[in-house]
């Protein structure tokens, strides 16, 4: 065991646990990201595997939404179903592990919210302090009572995302202090996981991957998972990488930074993003799109997607079908065509949207006749 201050065992049991089924003595992964993928990351002797039991996420077949949209097959998956709540906690077990394995004792990072929430629980868990520099009144609520709770150190700034990463990047240059933004190329290894998951469940990659596009990690991260898994064998084709930004916050798309991003979605408001040139040679290696869809289109996804297939996710999460609708309204085919739209984070850490779109609802007194009656069947 190398010194790092605290035994394996206090990370709990990562391997596998037994127990017994049909009297037959059954074996049960719970491995999370660092274990299962471990071929696949930087890990050493020295890395501590741990887990929040990030990743492993549903890929979802949605054949009704598939018709409406005249998509060959159309697939979610469900980052939502992280330990916080979204595709973060993939790359932050990652960084948060090689954090410790270097000795740091507090993790940095600027949020829209799903990084500070995502930092902030595995700082928690490994007793490490996290810092998080969010921009003051644009973050989702959920995210921020995230970071409440885990007891990270928070600070609002007065500015946006792209002001509080200058800080971030700054500081963590300065300080005894690991940061665990995107830039850290540890998260981008974690998150290239979901992209092994997805050709692991479907057996090939898929013709077309739509995903949001913020601060460019993810699309970059899913793109070397893509290729790694080709190149060793694992997959036959490389799908298309199609990123959507929001239009009010759409620098890759314009070709210039954004000095004030607007968009419902606050998860990608984001007017410089960190991983801008890997985000377009992303799209370029795959013969891909980078585009942008508005707030009423992202909203209407949104919709569609709760209503069309029971998944409840963040606006910014719904751009990726935003584009996929998008695309095929304005004539591509996707009728021969499989394709995978990311999810990135659950619907419930910005409640707030979803509740303004309330229709008005029945207001009975408690009452059985009256709803009965209220309902029709009076
Ligand atoms: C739900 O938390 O940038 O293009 O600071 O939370 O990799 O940035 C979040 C980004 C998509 C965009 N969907 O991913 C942050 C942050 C959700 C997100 C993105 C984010 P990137």
């Amino acid at each position: 065991m190398p010194s790092l201050g605290f035994s394996l065992g206090h990370y709990g049991d990562l391997g596998l646990s037994e127990h017994r089924k049909d009297g037959q003595l059954t074996k049960i992964m719970r491995t999370g990201v660092l274990a299962k993928y471990k071929d696949f990351l930087p890990i050493t002797a020295n890395t501590p595997l741990f887990s929040l039991g990030e990743g492993n996420t549903p890929l979802v077949r949605c054949d009704q939404l598939a018709k409406e949209i005249d998509c060959g097959e159309l697939h979610l998956k469900l980052e939502g179903c992280n330990p916080t709540g979204s595709f973060k906690d993939r790359g932050m077990v990652v960084a948060v592990a090689k954090a410790l394995e270097a000795g740091s004792q507090a993790i940095m990072c600027a949020s829209t919210g799903n990084t500070s929430a995502s930092a902030a629980a595995y700082a928690a868990y490994c007793q490490l302090t996290a810092i998080i520099i969010v921009p003051k009144g644009r973050i989702a609520m959920g995210k921020m009572a995230q970071a409440i709770i885990y007891g990270a150190k928070i600070v609002t700034i007065d500015g946006n995302f792209d002001q509080a990463l200058e800080i971030v990047r700054s500081l963590t240059d300065k300080h005894a202090v690991a940061l665990v933004n995107s830039l850290n190329p540890h998260r981008i290894e974690g998150q290239k996981t979901a992209a092994f998951e997805i050709i692991d469940s479907l057996g090939e990659a898929p013709d077309y991957l739509f995903i949001p596009v913020g601060n460019a990690g993810n699309i970059t991260a899913y793109w070397k998972g893509f290729m790694e898994y080709y190149q060793s064998g694992r997959a036959q084709i490389k799908p298309g990488m199609m990123g959507f930004q929001a239009e009010g916050a759409a620098p890759i798309v314009r070709g210039h930074t954004i000095k004030e991003p607007e968009t419902i979605a606050s998860a990608i408001q984001i007017g410089n993003p960190a991983s801008w040139q890997k985000a377009v040679a992303a799209r370029d290696e795959s013969g891909g799109i980078i585009d942008m869809v508005s707030d009423d289109e992202i909203l209407s996804a949104q919709k569609l997607m709760a209503t069309g297939a029971g998944v409840f996710c963040e606006p910014a999460s719904a751009a990726s079908l935003a584009g996929l609708v998008k695309l095929s309204r304005n004539g591509m085919d996707f009728s021969q065509k499989r394709v995978v739209c990311v999810v990135t984070g659950t619907g419930l850490k910005d409640t707030e949207v979803a509740l303004k779109s309330a229709p008005p609802f029945l207001e009975l007194p408690a009452d059985i006749v009256a709803v009965e009656q209220a309902l029709g069947w009076g």
